[in-house]
């Protein structure tokens, strides 16, 4: 049976879409990639950064998430150059590279996510061609339009380059941090500072304006609702590990209330 053509349409339907449900997996086992590649999810977010998964995992995880129809993304660690492409060439939809804090920062990342004329991405695209539904010479004409690279804007310096970063071509759209910019914006002092609400609805409004893609994780529901009235469209909706421990302490506490 072949794969189903996750990728196909996906990346333009993405940018046009209002509110892009995401989740955040850092188990990296295909079982809990498939449990929530199963649920109303628009896609899931494997985390290289700081999540378990090495690159045997990713591998296996964007086919369980392939056979329940849903495409995948992968968070890269800081600085990781060729591994971008290699998780591009493994199936993934699109790239999440963190601590993206300069024009050269977000110049690299285009480089291993574009090919030609945009960046110098090697070609090799192992599982990704069967995902894209196309054959070979079709995937390189598609491929700088279906494969994503969103730059995570979590520092100081970043903010301060927002406009020449999200001006490089090449790069999607935005994905904020927001603890990481918290910890740089309190100089190391908070992991929730009051500071970053404003910069986070400049964030929204400045990608919005550049006509690119604006992301942001949320630890919770509240969070994900306040960003998207903040004009946030590309959101990471809590984690693998937040949805069971809420799930399990929501049914204990519900059962407790009426036994006790
Ligand atoms: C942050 O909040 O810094 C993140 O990287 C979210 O995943
Ligand atoms: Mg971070």
């Amino acid at each position: 049976m072949p794969f189903p053509a996750v990728h196909a349409g996906f990346s333009s339907s993405l940018m046009k879409s209002k509110t892009h449900l995401t989740a955040f997996c850092q188990f990296p086992d295909p079982n809990v990639t498939e449990a929530l590649a199963r649920t109303k999810l628009d896609s899931v977010l494997l985390d290289m950064q700081h999540g378990m998964f090495d690159e045997a995992a990713v591998i296996a995880c964007v086919a369980a998430a392939a056979l329940e129809g849903k495409p995948v993304f992968v968070r890269v660690p800081v600085g990781c150059g060729g591994l971008v492409s290699r998780v591009l060439d493994f199936g993934a939809v699109g790239v999440v590279c963190p601590m993206v804090n300069t024009v050269t920062d977000a110049e690299k990342l285009v480089a291993y996510t574009k090919f030609p004329p945009l960046g110098a991405r090697s070609w090799g695209p192992r599982r990704a061609i069967p995902l894209s539904g196309l054959s070979g010479p079709e995937y390189l004409k598609q491929a700088n339009e279906l494969n994503l690279s969103i730059a995570m804007i979590e520092t100081q310096q970043a903010l301060d380059n927002l406009e020449a970063i999200l001006s490089v071509p090449g790069i999607d759209g935005v994905f904020v941090g927001p603890v990481d910019l918290s910890v740089s914006l309190s100089d190391g002092s908070s992991l929730s500072s009051p500071k970053v609400d404003a910069a986070l609805t400049r964030v929204a409004e400045r990608a919005g304006a550049a006509g690119k893609l604006s992301g942001i994780f949320a630890a919770s529901t509240e969070h994900a609702i306040d960003y998207a009235a903040k004009g946030y469209r590309f959101i990471g909706l809590m984690q693998d590990a937040m949805f069971l421990q809420k799930a399990a302490d929501d049914a204990v506490t519900r059962v407790r209330e009426r036994t006790e």
